[in-house]
């Protein structure tokens, strides 16, 4: 039986790339030394992608392949992939959800917790030496805090159970109010921030969301405000989080997540009072596994005829039209 033809857009894991080869004939788009040649060629036979966030799949791209029909991406953010233009054009788009969701809500309260307490610093603090000085100024604490999460899905709900165990309010935004949901909705995020000190990113990215907290809601955080931000770095208007940090309107940052990745500003990088991750919200082995196995479940459900185990919203299985 002749093996499907799948593009693998970027560098994915190497049991990603093993396992599909079993059941695909699988063509590495960045190890091809001419890659509009090799676009070219497989124009008329590729029918499945397998995407890293590290290439947008656009129309422009999947639009070049007339028979394509599924595109398996790895994470659960799929702010790469178009997925609207996709579903519009009979493809199926799958993301990674849930497998990562208390391993990401893990990342998001430790940072809240660097952040607060300043336990990097401290690190760094005492490799330099310094303890043998002095002792470590005293810090703020997450005593009397009242967090605000923008995002309340599947992570900001393993993220809302852990606060609620460290004994934290919450409050949430989104565009709508959720009835299954205890926690009190604000329809207005500027709003929502009046009423926090800690405000938790947890939303996706895309259009939907670019730059929606912005000088108006760091301002309504105030100066004893804390951002925190495991969704997407462009949810955040970082020019504004820059000046805000700076000029002491709020007090300190976490962020995991960066407009232009991984890139992060240099103002950013010289700030000693904000803590900064590396995009590491999922990123244990026994996580990224999960994630890969997904991604590769999908395209061998899909391939069995089956259907994708976790299309996104915008390409529901068995498609709508
Ligand atoms: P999810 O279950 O779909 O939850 C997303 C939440 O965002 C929903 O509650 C949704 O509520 C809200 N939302 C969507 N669009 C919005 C908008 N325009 N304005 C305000 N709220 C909006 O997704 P998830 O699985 O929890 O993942 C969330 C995001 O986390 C991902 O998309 C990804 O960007 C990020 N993430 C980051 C890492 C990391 O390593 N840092 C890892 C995994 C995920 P409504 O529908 O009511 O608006
Ligand atoms: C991954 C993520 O680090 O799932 C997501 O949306 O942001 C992370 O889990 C990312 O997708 C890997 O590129």
């Amino acid at each position: 039986m002749t093996k499907p033809d799948l593009l693998m857009t970027g560098p994915m894991m190497q049991t990603i790339q093993d396992q599909l080869a079993q059941r695909f004939t699988l063509h590495k788009l960045w190890e091809a030394a001419d890659k509009e040649a090799l676009l070219r060629q497989l124009a008329p036979s590729v029918v499945a992608f397998a995407s890293g966030s590290h290439v947008s799949c656009d129309p422009a791209l999947m639009g070049r392949f007339p028979g394509l029909k599924i595109v398996s991406s790895f994470g659960v953010g799929y702010d790469h992939v178009d997925a609207a233009w996709a579903g519009q054009n009979g493809i199926v788009v799958t993301n990674t959800p849930d497998v990562l969701n208390e391993e990401v809500a893990d990342t998001a309260l430790g940072l809240l917790l660097c952040t607060m307490r300043q336990f990097p610093q401290t690190d760094r603090y005492l490799r330099a030496g310094k303890w043998l000085e002095k002792p470590y100024p005293l810090t703020g604490t997450l005593r009397d805090r009242k967090v605000g999460i923008l995002g309340l899905g599947r992570i900001g709900k393993a993220i809302a159970r852990r606060l609620e165990a460290f004994g934290l309010p919450v409050v949430y935004h989104g565009r709508s109010a959720q009835p299954d949901v205890a926690y009190r909705y604000y329809p207005s995020l500027v709003e929502m921030a009046r009423d926090v000190n800690v405000l938790m990113i947890v939303a996706p990215g895309g259009a939907a969301t670019s730059k929606i907290v912005n000088r108006e809601v760091l301002e309504a955080l105030g100066p004893d405000g804390v951002v925190i931000n495991v969704g997407r770095g462009t949810v955040i208007d970082e020019a504004a989080l820059v000046e805000a940090l700076r000029k002491k309107t709020i007090l300190s940052a976490g962020l995991d997540v960066f407009e232009d990745e991984p890139r992060v500003p240099a103002e950013l990088i010289a700030m000693d009072h904000i803590v900064l991750f590396p995009h590491v919200g999922s990123a244990s082995v026994h996580t990224r596994n999960a994630m890969a196995q997904l991604v590769v479940d999908n395209l061998v459900s899909w391939a069995d005829g089956k259907g994708p185990l976790t299309p996104v919203s915008e390409t529901p299985w068995p498609p709508t039209m």
